[in-house]
């Protein structure tokens, strides 16, 4: 319903009353990154980014930065770093409330709760003296994204300026006092940008492909992601999206040299508040590889005074993730060296905003949603071949016709699902194997009993997937079936329907089932009354890696509302998984080490919010040690309920020593016997889920492991010990 944080806490609650409570546990566990984002622990685990706001934050106070307020203070850690520097007043504010909770927790076990001064409220809402008694010397704060501005730090920082900051240190007098004088940590920062192809970025926000599961896409409209700049602000849209570009399966290639999008000056209000109403600026970026241009990254460079700085960029070793603005133009546009790209570069509502407009080849310039203009009118072509190129230039320029009545927006695991040729495939030979075999079953039955009745000479099908789903259609396509929608969404439907008309499906083929059924009880239901269901599509994994909650329920009722012979798609999923030696999981999982954090106890309260199972991992570029090969952990047959069992113990050999810190596991999702879909295939919308071991187990060579694995309600979880003495051998 919406009420995230609320529902997580409650959780929380319930799981403190009692630890042992499994369903409060797994609850919290799918909730728990919504009350603790899993960036605090890659944070806390940056001992270069602690050490640079410990350094700053020192000097600032040694020279006389008395009074501070950390805004956003998170754990608390800037904070403690500032008391201990020898601020005489630290004050703090924290907008979430887990966090805020946190914080007293933290520094009450570091003894500062009488001297440090938490609010749980968003730093705009604070004034003096209600809040604070008087203007302070120094905000600390770290209140940035990836995009830098998307904590809104440049509303934040206005707003500390005119009323919770001294004044600035004015040019004029050199000698004023710094305890009179009002700064900021950081002091400013620089943002970079350059242009990028990157296929695994394109195929999660734009449509790439002109078939899908034997259907024509032609007349689908624009289909695409929410995340867009250029589009009108709504609610629905973002700006960027992000992506560590170090970890993006099948790389990047970059187009252009980072260039100079923005500076900024923290300490500088005026330059805080021109910042939205400076103009637009056109950037023009020199072109150094031939390319598609996909996105542009944006990183940042953080100046936290005039030494320290920390950078974001996709080559340091940090825990930061780049902004990613995906360019939307549906066919690609080939970037060639000595093009120029020119971008518009705007800060609007505080974010920033980056436009490719238009790129300039020889005397033309192409703009990137329609037409070519002569940059030199008059001027003579030189020779033939630039045109040529132009054509072709042109040619790959998809002319949008298309009315805003014809964009429609979808998530970006759902582009990547759509673009997914494998999936839509498999479905499609899956179906048309069932449809061969209850249309031979039929007529057999026709011959024995003489019997025909119009309606029952088609086959019904449901698809229960949720969100945006073409598998009704693929069905509809098949001849002699009925196919029943599980699409929601109006401008989905609509889609469905242009879609149905255009591949020649008739309007009587394709219901949508949510629009008949009020309550979400009854999804699964019969067709109508003396109708049973030929097959029942199931949507069982989630984008994130895990088991939908409540397959196995819903697969049991599936089972009931079967016509003889009728199928469950998928009929079978096995789960795999592998043992890995990987730092970079633990490091996201908790903070790691005995070693008290710049000498501050902070693990043992934010590490309450570990969660056994990370999501949405990419498997394929996790840097880790395989220390065995893949294998089977579980199968869950979904058209026999009693072959399943939630226990089973698992042997597997290590090939090489190291320390087990993480499982990760992954789905083969058996549509029939023959035909399956892996997880973990390249051009999957899924991405992979990971059990991290809270102790990670040493093994040997050859040693075996033996994996006790579980599942309720859907629900993973795995342990892990070695068993080498023969005794101890099975
Ligand atoms: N994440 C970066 C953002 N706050 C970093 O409630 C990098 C993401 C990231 N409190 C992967 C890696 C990384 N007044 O607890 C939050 C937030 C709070 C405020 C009071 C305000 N005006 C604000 C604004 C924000 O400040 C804390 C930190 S904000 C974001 C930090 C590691 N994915």
């Amino acid at each position: 319903m919406g009420f995230r944080d609320e529902a997580a806490a409650h959780f929380h609650k319930a799981l403190k009353l009692r630890p042992d409570y499994p369903e409060a546990r797994e609850n919290f566990y799918r909730v728990a990154n919504w009350l603790v984002e899993r960036w605090h622990f890659l944070m806390l685990n940056d001992h270069g980014r602690n050490l640079k706001y410990q350094q700053a934050i020192h000097k600032a106070v040694q020279n006389g930065c008395n009074t501070v307020l950390d805004i956003g203070t998170g754990t608390g850690i800037l904070s403690m770093c500032a008391k201990k520097a020898g601020a005489s007043e630290v004050y703090a504010c924290e907008l979430s409330k887990t966090m805020y909770e946190l914080a007293c927790e933290v520094v009450t076990a570091n003894g500062m709760d009488g001297s440090i001064n938490i609010l749980h409220k968003k730093s705009l809402e604070m004034d003096v003296p209600t809040d604070i008694p008087h203007r302070v010397s120094l905000v600390v704060t770290e209140t940035v994204d990836a995009g830098l501005f998307g904590e809104g730090i440049i509303e934040s920082l206005i707003h500390a300026w005119h009323h919770l900051l001294l004044p600035p240190k004015s040019d004029e007098s050199e000698f004023q006092e710094v305890s009179s004088t009002g700064r900021v940590i950081p002091a400013g920062a620089t943002v970079f940008c350059m242009a990028i192809e990157s296929l695994e970025i394109r195929r999660h926000h734009r449509l790439c492909v002109t078939q899908v599961g034997g259907l024509s896409m032609a007349v689908a409209g624009e289909l695409r992601s929410p995340v867009s700049c250029c589009s009108e602000p709504d609610d629905s849209m973002e700006p960027y999206t992000t992506e560590r570009l170090s970890r993006l399966p099948g790389g990047y290639r970059p187009l252009t040299q980072p260039f100079t999008a923005l500076t900024i000056d923290f300490n500088n209000v005026h330059e805080l508040e021109g910042l939205s109403s400076r103009e637009v600026q056109e950037m023009c970026l020199p072109v150094t590889q031939e390319g598609q241009l996909h996105a542009l990254a944006v990183w940042f460079q953080l100046h936290l005074d005039k030494e320290n700085s920390l950078s974001t960029g996709p080559q340091e070793d940090t825990c930061w993730e780049q902004a990613i603005y995906p360019i939307h133009s549906t066919t690609c546009f080939v970037l060639k060296p000595q093009d120029k790209l020119i971008v518009e570069v705007s800060c609007q509502d505080a974010y920033l905003r980056l436009n490719s407009v238009a790129v300039l080849r020889d005397s033309y310039k192409i703009h990137l949603d329609k037409h070519v203009e002569l940059q030199h009118p008059g001027k003579p072509i030189p020779n033939p071949s630039p045109e040529a190129e132009l054509c072709d230039a042109l040619a790959s320029l998809q002319t949008n016709h298309n009315r805003p009545e014809n964009v429609c927006i979808l998530e970006c695991s759902e582009m990547a699902l759509l673009n997914n040729q494998d999936y839509h495939q498999s479905f499609c030979s899956a179906l048309s194997k069932l449809i061969s075999r209850l249309t031979v079953k039929k007529q057999n039955q026709e011959k024995e009993c003489a019997m025909f009745a119009p309606d029952s000479s088609l086959f019904h099908i449901l698809d229960v997937s949720e969100g945006f789903s073409l598998l009704s259609l693929i069905a509809a396509h098949q001849g002699d079936v009925k196919a029943y929608s599980s699409v929601k969404k109006n401008k989905q439907q609509e889609v469905l329907r242009r879609l149905a008309q255009s591949n020649g499906i008739s309007e009587q083929h394709i219901k949508f089932w949510l629009n008949h059924t009020e309550d979400e009880q009854s999804v699964l239901q019969r067709p109508s009354q003396e109708k049973l269901w030929s097959a029942i599509i199931l949507d069982c994994v989630e984008t994130c890696g895990l088991i939908r909650q409540k397959l196995m329920e819903k697969a049991s009722l599936a089972r009931c509302l079967l016509e003889e012979e009728g199928h469950i798609f998928p009929e079978k999923i096995v789960v795999y998984g592998m043992l890995v030696e990987s730092d970079t999981l633990l490091l996201e999982s908790a903070v790691q080490g005995r070693e008290p954090t710049l000498g501050f106890n902070i693990a043992p309260f934010i590490n309450q919010f570990t969660v056994p199972v990370h999501v949405f991992l990419d498997f394929s570029t996790l840097e880790c040690r395989h220390l065995s090969e893949a294998l089977e952990l579980f199968v869950l047959d979904l058209m026999d309920g009693s072959a399943n069992y939630t226990n089973r113990e698992v042997k597997v050999q290590a090939i090489t020593a190291g320390r087990i810190t993480a499982i990760p596991f992954w789905y083969h999702i058996y549509l029939d016997q023959e035909i399956s879909v892996s997880t973990l295939n390249q051009n999957s919308h899924w991405k992979q889920a990971a059990v991290v071991l809270q102790e990670p187990l040493e093994v040997q060579a050859g040693d075996w492991v033996h994996l006790a694995v579980k599942i309720h309600e859907s629900t993973i979880s795995i342990s892990a010990h070695i068993k080498n003495t023969p005794e101890q051998m099975d």
